[in-house]
């Protein structure tokens, strides 16, 4: 980086510990010097110093009592980091490896994927430390009734709106969503991922691994490739790959593998996806109760084994950082050929430059995972106009927007001179729409 160095130089001196943040703003600079090149006035506009400094960042006590009368004190987080083109929008992680770095680093990538989609929707993210594994309903409850009684004042349906991540899910939405009810007085589109009942959309819980299949589908159809008949690795057994399984198999693929933190599952004879959705979002169980009524399945210990299964396409559905150089460098060795990220940032730099030096078909995470956060948008559009759209309808847009993605990507990766690159093609098309209202607005802030 020549433009650029001294933008990152500085986020690294001013944001200390916070390694995650520093892995997604280098991604984006190292993409963005060329347009530093061909825009001299953003430059000197302090668009790129601005862009990686949020707006607001929010951190506050949250205290809630267990089921046994014991009182715990979690940390709660909301980073609202652009509003250039709309409220802030982006989801609530609950999980005991969230800190500021990593909300942070969330919030950073949503601003650039919300512009992706091409709705009016600024870029935020939240959450706590809370560990919602092994709580009982009561405890889940309060907590997020703690965690609202403070969010509440921070958030509106013009001004910031959250969503579920890892952790947050229909069941916390509701909790969450009640009690901002009764604060506020009023029933506004302040989450979504809500209830069908009250103000949900069709689809929402779909979204994302749906999103994810109709983008690289047609990144797969660009290089004359398909689904049909093609063997699919996926990671993770929550909201994303549980929908993502289910479109592959729709488009004819035969999905092997799912997993959750204590291991993977694999299943040649592909995944039994409505056994998974009984055990993981009706029982809230372990991914490797799965062998006990599949016995052609295998159950591994450990979670980077799932990535020496070979196939062709792999989708990472679970977190930051699970395929690194070495897992990267095997899927290629076992001949995969593409590889869509459902998860966020599920890739370290060094295994993205696997991707990109064996010219494997690669979705990046802001542009293959944005069709969550876009039915979101939808859900807020139907919220305002106290309307709701049929299933057909949403998923109809869902794939449409998602096409426009792919080719909004490609179009700028091919205008700056590296056609295959859709890292570079993502993180420039986020970021010109968001700079072009940035500069428009003045330096007020
Ligand atoms: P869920 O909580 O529904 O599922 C998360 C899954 O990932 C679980 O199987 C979980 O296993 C596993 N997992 C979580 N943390 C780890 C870890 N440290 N190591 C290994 N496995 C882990 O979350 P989602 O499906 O919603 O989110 C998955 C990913 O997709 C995240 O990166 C999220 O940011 C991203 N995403 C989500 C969107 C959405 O709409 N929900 C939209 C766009 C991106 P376990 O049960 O053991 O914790
Ligand atoms: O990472 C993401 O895009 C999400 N968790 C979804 C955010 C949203 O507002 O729907």
């Amino acid at each position: 980086m020549k433009k650029l160095q001294a933008v990152y130089d500085q986020v690294v001196t001013r944001n200390p510990n916070e390694p995650e943040f520093h892995q997604a703003v280098l991604e984006v600079l190292e993409s963005l010097e060329p347009v530093a090149e061909k825009h001299p006035e953003w430059l000197e506009a302090g668009i790129f110093d601005r862009i990686v400094e949020p707006e607001r960042q929010v951190i506050f006590r949250v205290s809630w009592v267990d089921d046994a009368g014991k009182v715990h004190v979690n940390r709660g987080f909301r980073v609202q980091f652009s509003s250039a083109i709309g409220p802030y929008k982006g989801g609530l992680r609950l999980h005991p490896s969230v800190n500021l770095s990593v909300i942070k680093f969330l919030g950073f990538e949503q601003i650039f994927k919300n512009s992706l989609t091409g709705l009016p929707i600024g870029g935020g993210k939240g959450g706590s430390d809370f560990n919602p594994r092994g709580k009982s309903d009561g405890e889940i409850m309060r907590f997020c009734q703690s965690f609202m009684t403070e969010l509440y004042r921070h958030i509106g349906p013009d001004t910031d709106v959250p969503a579920g991540d890892i952790g947050t899910g229909a069941r916390e939405i509701g909790y969450m969503y009640g009690q901002y009810k009764r604060l506020s007085n009023a029933h506004t589109g302040v989450l979504t991922g809500k209830g069908l009942t009250w103000g949900g959309s069709l689809a929402r819980t779909e979204a994302t691994g749906y999103g994810l299949l109709y983008f690289m589908d047609e990144a797969l159809k660009a290089k004359g490739k398909t689904f049909e008949g093609a063997t699919v690795s996926i990671s993770g057994s929550g909201n994303v790959a549980i929908f993502a399984t289910e479109k592959a198999q729709q488009l004819g693929a035969k999905v092997v593998t799912l997993s959750d933190s204590d291991g993977y599952i694999h299943d040649p004879d592909g995944i039994d996806i409505e056994a998974v959705k009984q055990i993981k979002l009706v029982k809230r169980g372990r991914i490797k109760e799965y062998i006990d009524s599949h016995p052609n399945a295998a159950y591994t210990e450990g979670c980077s084994g799932i990535w020496s299964v070979p196939c062709d396409v792999a989708l990472p559905c679970a977190t930051q950082n699970e395929i690194d150089k070495a897992s990267a460098e095997l899927l290629v060795k076992n001949g995969c050929y593409a590889l869509g990220e459902g998860a966020n940032m599920p890739s370290t730099p060094e295994a993205v430059h696997v991707y990109l030096t064996n010219k494997i078909i690669y979705g990046p995470a802001k542009a293959a995972n944005a069709g969550g956060v876009a039915t979101s948008a939808l859900e807020m559009s139907q919220n305002s106009m106290r309307y709701s759209w049929t299933f057909e309808e949403v998923d109809s847009k869902l794939k449409q927007i998602m096409i426009d993605i792919y080719d909004r990507a490609s179009s700028a990766a091919a205008e700056y001179g590296d056609p295959d690159n859709l890292v570079m093609g993502a993180n420039i098309a986020g970021f010109e729409k968001v700079a072009t209202a940035m500069h428009q607005f003045g330096i007020a802030y």
